[in-house]
């Protein structure tokens, strides 16, 4: 058989070999003599996109013929990485293929570095967002992931002179090989204008949009391949093209440059991702995009559903789910029901009726700044219908709060999704929760928050409509793509089922005491590091002894998330040292990767700090046998894939109450990292999978952080008090981590004292600094933290992305899987 039509299990080595040949003379026009990694890059990805592309042929007829149930993720963000390597272990090629290449005289992990990041999200929600396609995937669940397709992803970080520059991404530039243009689902999509009232001859008043100006949406598809190889489901992310239609009348008209003028307006649309993480941007552009995305998906959908089901909308609600991946995709509600009304002649109520039983909506953050408000002035210029349709939602909505709460005026201020500020504002989060059925949190403790702290009046309202699924990560990408050591030695102890069944990892446990198992675990990091400390040698120039303890702070800058926390712990442990050379401590290497939004200006002077006091302590003979710390640039998805199998240390020290989830910290803990952490997201479950020997667990809790604040906070209390905390503090006001230039690092000090330490960073520093001590004793002790990372791995069951898809699917989405022959 050839490799296009060799079934998976029956493709051999042989097929691969001849078809990555096939691809580089055919497809790349390049030979074995000539070719470079690239093309061994493209012409492999060719070989295995074939194998995709049938699947998703199966995939795509399977549900089509069964006509099921599916749910639409739609989201702003996906933060896929590199697909190469997935795609080979999710479809089994993995090992033959390295073999096939070998054989051919490259190396198949040299030629993976050549695939660009799709990094076409910030952080957190966004990387979610790409487990759980990869899920739904795996367990046989019809479902289609909805985005932008960017031309320009999160950008690319560069650190010159210690500070952070922002370069654009471009993971196009040589073609995308995963991706595929899909011209027949083109969609075009209104904006501006203005709206006609009409009165029809029963006296009904009918509404119609004039738009101003029409975009085009292209479809990109990018099959996301479940383990097993067997559900190929599809990423469909609409890129923004000038229309046709509207171009040809200017053009017409001699306005060929006009014309040109809206080429380029139209083209910005999906042009670059808005890199802020946690803040709103408020701009035209981003509310621009979030309609475009969800316009181009609500017509694809309602197409397909009319293929089967043409005019009758009855079924549309048992048919389609949507998961609105926090509010960045809230603006489909009243999308849909412009079309219903205004499109499909629906009356409100049948045309609400349906709306609300389609739509369910995740909340990621609980920090003011992230929710999202438009003023109603943009939306009136950009949407102006849906202007309209929003006051509509919030006058009906208005009049069940009155029946809930008759008179009560604050109750409605509250709750309304009208803002009555001095500029109007609308506000996304209450319409998502009032046009959803289901509102879900991301852990425990956030969704506890959402219902007591965010949306209080709302649970009163709807009991049970709020509710939580905790995260979770594949464990796919996260311990078997990007630690395949460790995981050849988990499937020799346990078998090789845990990747779909990740509880099967409590099997470990029973070796958790096991002399050579330890000995193996704990040689597996050893080599992990020895390699990372290759790359850091390669990308910064420090070096690394793997015998220190490998410490990683890795995840997006923010003050919440507190890196100046573990900066003045360095700076106490480097003050230590100097005045006790013999200070007692296990050599230590701090890590860290993080991008700052390019206008967060603390974030950035974070990043500036903790690069001058990396480069003084490096370099200072003193100390830098036993402390080092280095911050690696451009943090992305490949490398946190490099980071994450050799940390012995994981840092998880946001203040309590403002970390919703995290889950960087399941990533570091099931590659056998102990977190030293607060009592904050999901840490609060990964304490309990793994019980509170084998975590480091300190600081105030959510309750005693909203007590302090209330009692009048003032740092300049212990900043006074603690000798430690105000030699550090001062230290960085000096020249002594920027010679020459004092003052340079004195905006990290300001924010803590005269800026009043909003994240209550020198509240927690004694608790943080003890904990990282009683990390250090243990460290020491090899059979006991062997025993522990052992055990942080083995009882990582939970927090499977799987796990968290079985949840939506039993109490919000009500999917049955469809399997593919
Ligand atoms: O739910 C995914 C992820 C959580 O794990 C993080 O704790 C949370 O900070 C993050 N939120 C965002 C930004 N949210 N907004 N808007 O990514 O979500």
């Amino acid at each position: 058989a050839t490799s296009a039509t060799a079934s998976l299990n029956g493709l051999s080595k042989d097929d691969i070999k001849q078809a990555i040949v096939r691809h580089l003379h055919c497809s790349m026009g390049t030979d074995e003599n000539k070719a470079n990694d690239h093309a061994w890059w493209k012409a492999a990805c060719a070989a295995v996109q074939e194998q995709v592309l049938e699947r998703l042929r199966s995939t795509q007829k399977a549900h089509y013929m069964n006509d099921t149930r599916a749910v639409h993720y739609f989201s702003a963000e996906f933060l896929m990485g590199r697909l190469m390597s997935n795609n080979l272990h999710n479809l089994g090629l993995y090992e033959k293929t390295h073999q096939a290449m070998r054989e051919l005289g490259v190396d198949l992990t040299d030629v993976m570095e050549q695939e660009p990041d799709m990094a076409l999200g910030n952080g957190g929600l966004g990387r979610l967002a790409a487990c759980f396609i990869d899920s739904l995937a795996t367990l046989d669940l019809p479902a289609i992931g909805y985005g932008l397709h960017y031309e320009h992803g999160l950008f690319r970080q560069e650190i010159r002179s210690g500070a952070q520059i922002e370069r654009p991404d471009s993971w196009r530039d040589y073609g995308n090989p995963w991706e595929i243009c899909r011209p027949e689902s083109i969609q075009e999509i209104p904006l501006y204008g203005y709206v006609e009232t009409k009165y029809g001859d029963k006296g009904q008043i009918n509404k119609e949009w004039h738009p101003g100006s029409i975009v085009k949406g292209v479809p990109w598809d990018i099959p996301v391949v479940g383990y097993g190889g067997k559900t190929v489901n599809v990423l469909r992310l609409w890129e923004s093209q000038a229309s046709d239609y509207f171009n040809w009348d200017v053009f017409n008209a001699g306005g060929y440059v006009d014309a040109q003028r809206e080429n380029v307006q139209a083209e910005t649309i999906s042009k670059v991702l808005y890199p802020n993480d946690e803040t709103e941007a408020g701009k035209e552009l981003r509310l621009i995009q979030q309609y475009f995305f969800c316009a181009c998906s609500l017509k694809d959908i309602i197409r397909r559903y009319k293929r089967a089901h043409g005019d009758d909308w009855s079924r549309f609600a048992d048919q389609v789910v949507i998961q609105l991946n926090d509010t960045h995709p809230a603006i489909a509600i009243p999308e849909l029901i412009r079309i219903l009304v205004d499109r499909a002649g629906m009356d409100w109520g049948a045309a609400w009726e349906i709306s609300s039983k389609t739509f369910a909506y995740t909340n990621h953050t609980l920090l003011p700044e992230a929710l999202e408000k438009w003023p109603a002035r943009m939306l009136e210029k950009i949407l102006p219908r849906h202007l309209e349709i929003i006051y509509e939602i919030n006058h009906r909505f208005m009049r069940k709060v009155e029946e809930k709460w008759p008179g009560d005026d604050a109750i409605k201020r509250k709750l309304s999704i009208i803002e009555e500020s001095s500029e109007k504002m609308i506000r996304m989060g209450n319409l998502s929760v009032i046009g959803s059925f289901a509102v879900n949190g991301v852990a425990e403790i956030h969704s506890r928050l959402v219902k007591e702290n965010l949306f209080p009046e709302f649970e009163k309202l709807w009991p049970g409509k709020l509710t939580n699924v905790t995260n979770g990560i594949t464990p796919r990408r996260w311990l078997k793509a990007c630690n395949p050591a460790l995981s050849k030695l988990i499937s020799e102890r346990i078998g090789d089922k845990w990747p779909t069944e990740l509880y099967k990892l409590q099997g470990l446990a029973n070796f958790a005491d096991d002399k050579e198992f330890q000995q193996q675990f704990m040689q597996i990091k050893h080599d992990n590091k020895v390699r990372l400390a290759a790359e850091v040698k390669t990308l910064t120039g420090v070096e690394l002894d793997p015998n220190m303890i490998f410490d990683i702070q890795i995840k997006r800058l923010h003050e919440y998330k507190r890196q100046h926390l573990n900066l003045l712990h360095i700076l106490a442990l480097y003050r230590r040292l100097l005045e006790d050379p013999d200070y007692d401590m296990h050599p230590r290497a701090f890590l860290f990767g993080a991008k700052a939004a390019p206008g967060y200006k603390l974030a950035k002077d974070i990043i500036y700090a903790i690069n001058k006091v990396a480069d003084k302590i490096n370099n200072d003979v003193r100390v830098n046998h036993k402390l080092k710390v280095v911050f690696l640039p451009n943090y992305r998805v490949s490398l946190a894939e490099k980071m994450i199998p050799a940390a012995d240390i994981s840092e998880q020290i946001s203040t309590a109450g403002k970390e919703a989830s995290g889950t960087g910290n399941m990533k570091l803990s099931l590659n056998g990292a102990l977190t030293v952490g607060t009592l904050d997201g999901a840490n609060i479950e990964i304490a309990e999978e793994v019980g509170e020997e084998n975590i480091f667990i300190f600081g105030l809790t959510v309750e005693q952080v909203q007590k302090l604040h209330a009692g009048g906070y003032n740092p300049y209390d212990i900043y006074d008090n603690s000798r430690e905390i105000k030699a550090i503090l001062d230290w960085l006001e000096t020249d002594y981590f920027t010679p020459g230039k004092p003052g340079e690092l004195a905006s990290v000090k300001q924010s803590l004292l005269d800026g009043g330490d909003p994240y209550l960073v020198l509240a927690d520093f004694d608790a943080y600094s003890e904990a990282q001590q009683k990390a250090d004793r243990a460290y020491r002790d090899k059979a006991g933290w062997a025993r522990k990372a052992i055990i942080n791995t083995a009882r990582m069951g939970k927090f499977t992305s799987d796990r968290s898809i079985r949840e939506y699917v039993e109490r919000i989405w009500r999917l049955t899987p469809c399997h593919v022959e």
